[in-house]
């Protein structure tokens, strides 16, 4: 009678699982929209806690009107009304890492009208002080960071268009100084930048896209 009642049981668990599996592969994910206004010409995103308080805020990087835009996450899941940094001239790409080993998330944002890169240093509040910029070699399309030399301290990369394609690799002294570039060639009009260790063997990779067609 236990074996029987076991198999009862085993059959019940495999249709319930059945019916999971079902459901869970034919389950429609909704999407809740809302929109918060930045600087003009927004064209790349990222997030963060910039302020420490355990949730994710937003920078975007505004090509049309020199500026970032920090959104700050508010507890009911919108954001509070941006505030606006002007970084350079046209900024294509944002990431954030901490440049000066203070514990406070900075942020690292590359211009293509002027080729640079500006550092603002957070003040651990959302609110940043505009420290040092960094000459690149051409016109920036990505930016990345990530400790590729395994000392501790955030590295930055950069992809540079659009011919000869190249990537530059900022190594960081964890003082908002970083050393001289090293430059790498990659293909043609490189025009985005991921940081990963796909091969496992415990140091970073890059990946770049390359598109034949400048933007
Ligand atoms: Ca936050
Ligand atoms: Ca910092
Ligand atoms: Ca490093």
């Amino acid at each position: 009678m236990r074996s029987l009642t076991t198999i009862v049981l085993s059959v019940m668990v495999l249709l319930l699982l059945g019916l999971f599996a079902e459901s869970a592969f034919s389950q429609v994910y909704v999407f809740g929209q809302a929109s918060f206004a930045t600087g003009a010409g927004p064209c790349a995103v990222i997030s963060a806690d910039l302020d420490n308080d355990g949730r994710l805020d937003i920078v975007t990087s505004n090509r049309d009107s020199n500026s970032i835009t920090i959104l700050l996450g508010k507890p009911d899941g919108t954001f509070a009304i941006g505030v606006d940094y002007i970084v350079g001239s046209r900024p294509i790409a944002v990431a954030s890492g901490d440049f000066n080993s203070d514990g406070i998330l900075d942020l690292a944002i590359a211009n293509s009208g002027d080729n640079t890169i500006k550092i603002l240093t957070g003040n651990g509040n959302g609110t940043f002080r505009s420290v040092t910029t960094l000459t690149l070699s051409g016109t920036p399309t990505a930016l990345a960071v990530g400790d590729f030399n395994h000392d501790g301290k955030l590295d930055l990369a950069v992809t540079i268009g659009p011919t000869p394609g190249a990537a530059s690799i900022f190594l960081g002294n964890g003082d908002l100084t970083f050393q001289s570039p090293k430059d790498f060639t990659t293909g043609d009009s490189p025009v985005a930048l991921g940081v990963n260790d796909f091969n496992k063997d415990g140091k970073l990779d890059l990946a770049i896209a390359n598109q034949t067609r400048w933007p």
